[in-house]
């Protein structure tokens, strides 16, 4: 009898905390891309402003942006949000187009008016990733009011980032929540489809999604069990 009870109070306790879990899961959480291919090493990180706010933005490059690799006309690299996740082998053309989820289209992106700009097209929006003659670029943030952390069309949740060369996709990453590693094994083969016109670019394997995926699944199960104890 005192086991039976001591057992209830332990899947009441279980499934309180369960049901705080599930609710802090829902509002809106860091989420960061980490970049490490093609010698290019950089970090971005969406944290969340309050009242569904936007976000702020802030840009790492710890290496790979040199003004000798720059071949675009300004000497930059654009960045953007893609929709989809990066390949396996690290290829950049699986992730899709821009985050658009109001359809503004490839139309040029005027940074006086970042609300009839694509959601994804941070470059255009807060201008582009400056080549530097080590690679390095300063972390700098800025605040983006357009991006968004639900909603299935225009959460960046589940998405990438990628950089580009004078449009050549030169290096992507997931975005993931913050804490949950997106760096995971290289590719075997050390294949990097960039599509890149830079043959002799150093290849560094990075990250890829299934961490994503496992954890989905597990909020997923514990939802199930926590739900049907509280059914009790
Ligand atoms: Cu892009």
């Amino acid at each position: 009898m005192l086991l039976k009870s001591s057992f209830i109070l332990t899947v009441i306790a279980a499934a309180s905390y369960s049901c705080q879990a599930q609710s802090e899961l829902k509002s809106p959480q860091i989420m960061t891309a980490d970049i490490n291919m093609n010698g290019i090493v950089a970090n971005f990180m969406f944290s969340p402003l309050p009242n569904n706010g936007g976000a702020k933005v802030k840009v790492e490059v710890k290496s790979g942006l040199t003004k000798k690799f720059a071949v675009s006309p300004t000497g930059g690299f654009e960045y953007h949000i893609h929709v989809k996740p990066v390949g396996p082998g690290n290829d950049c053309m699986a992730t899709g187009g821009h985050l658009d989820p109001t359809n503004v289209g490839a139309a040029k992106c005027n940074p006086a008016k970042p609300e009839q700009c694509q959601e994804g097209d941070l470059s255009g929006k807060h201008g582009e990733l400056k080549a530097t003659e080590t690679g390095v670029i300063t972390p700098f943030s800025y605040n983006d009011k357009y991006i968004h952390f639900s909603g299935e069309a225009a959460t960046i949740a589940g998405r990438s980032v990628v950089i580009h060369n004078n449009g050549t996709r030169v290096a992507c990453g997931n975005i993931n929540p913050y804490g949950q590693s997106s760096a995971s094994a290289s590719s075997p083969d050390g294949a990097s489809k960039t599509g890149s016109n830079d043959g002799d670019v150093k290849t560094q394997g990075s990250g890829a999604s299934g961490g994503q995926l496992v954890a989905t699944m597990a909020t997923v199960v514990a939802g199930t069990f926590f739900g049907a104890l509280m059914a009790l």
